[in-house]
């Protein structure tokens, strides 16, 4: 199975060193910059974590990632998974619409070249993602630059893979995704309208994701579960109430976790992305109450929904 762990805190790894080990496909950075990295293998996001784990690891499987640069995207591979990231420069993010097509573009020629042709989870981070007044916002340019992409390498709605996608405060965007060889299976949560048909008063384009994707790695069924906030059906609940839009959104994995027949499973790679700083306290409680014993690392990023105060994703196994 794939696993996102985090490195203890306050640990300064030798990264080249951990690079180059048997099963470590990818490190995830949590800090300020959101560059490519010197070589293939590492991605800044830049958000910082708020609890001191700026780094994730992404293992799989137990040969040594093979690497390499491809259409300015960073690809790692091993077995049957290959990551790739790219990155949007920060004076392309002034038209985000363009550069989003343009940065999946290239993702997707990538892995296709490569024989992956199946995202089974994408993640996007960009900087203002609340600026702008309703259209103009700049998550909705996002979503419509995405789902040019998506229409330009024939990828239906049905097909979207699990997604986050959350804002910083430093310059540039990264969108990373995990890609297979053949299709994982994409879910709906029967609380929440599928995102790909929102309303029109979310913005000119739908988003284009689904709540989770399931394959089996190495013979382990696995849930990617997507960035899951406070709405129910299409709505926003809970607006300026921390602790019930916490609920809300545990309450949304839980039932999503069930109606996908993995009530049971563990989660791990659990991030919980918080607008405000000064959350931490109460959501670290909220977590430790409910899941004690399960590592989290808490990221401060904006929400795509400025209502929203915090979003969660995790990985089922
Ligand atoms: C939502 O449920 C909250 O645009 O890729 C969550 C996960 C959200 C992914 C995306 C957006 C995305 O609509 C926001």
């Amino acid at each position: 199975m794939l696993r996102q762990e985090y490195l203890p805190a306050n640990a300064v790894p030798d990264t080249a060193h951990l690079l180059a080990q048997p099963g470590v496909l990818a490190l995830v950075s949590f800090g300020d910059a959101c560059v490519a990295g010197a070589q293939p293998g590492i991605i800044p996001l830049g958000m910082p974590s708020l609890c001191d784990k700026p780094w994730e690891v992404i293992r799989y499987g137990d040969s040594i990632a093979e690497r390499g640069t491809d259409e300015h995207c960073q690809w790692s591979l091993i077995e049957d998974v290959l990551c790739v990231a790219t990155w949007i420069a920060p004076e392309d993010c002034s038209d985000i619409e363009a550069a989003t097509e343009v940065a999946y573009g290239r993702l997707f020629r990538v892995i296709q070249a490569k024989g992956f042709p199946y995202p089974f989870r994408i993640w996007n981070f960009m900087p203002d993602i609340n600026n702008g007044d309703g259209d103009r916002e700049e998550y909705k340019k996002f979503c419509v630059g995405r789902q040019r992409a998506f229409d330009d390498y024939h990828v239906a709605p049905q097909e979207y893979p699990a997604a986050s996608a959350l804002g910083h405060h430093t310059k540039g965007a990264v969108i990373y995704l995990l890609a297979g060889r053949n299709s994982g299976v994409h879910h709906e949560n029967p609380r929440q309208q599928p995102a790909y048909q929102y309303p029109r008063e979310y913005g000119p384009t739908s988003p284009s994701f689904a709540r989770a994707t399931s394959l089996a790695l190495r013979s382990k069924q696995q849930v990617f579960v997507s960035g899951t906030a406070s709405i129910i059906g299409h709505n926003t609940q809970a607006v300026g109430d921390l602790e019930q839009q916490l609920t809300i959104t545990f309450d949304n994995i839980q039932h999503l976790l069930v109606h996908v027949g993995q009530g049971e499973s563990e989660l791990s790679g659990v991030r919980v992305y918080l607008r405000h700083p000064q959350d931490l306290a109460v959501a670290r409680a909220f977590f430790a109450a409910r899941l004690p014993a399960l590592a989290v690392n808490f990221i401060h990023a904006d929400i795509c929904r400025s209502q929203l105060l915090v979003e969660v994703e995790a990985l089922a196994s």
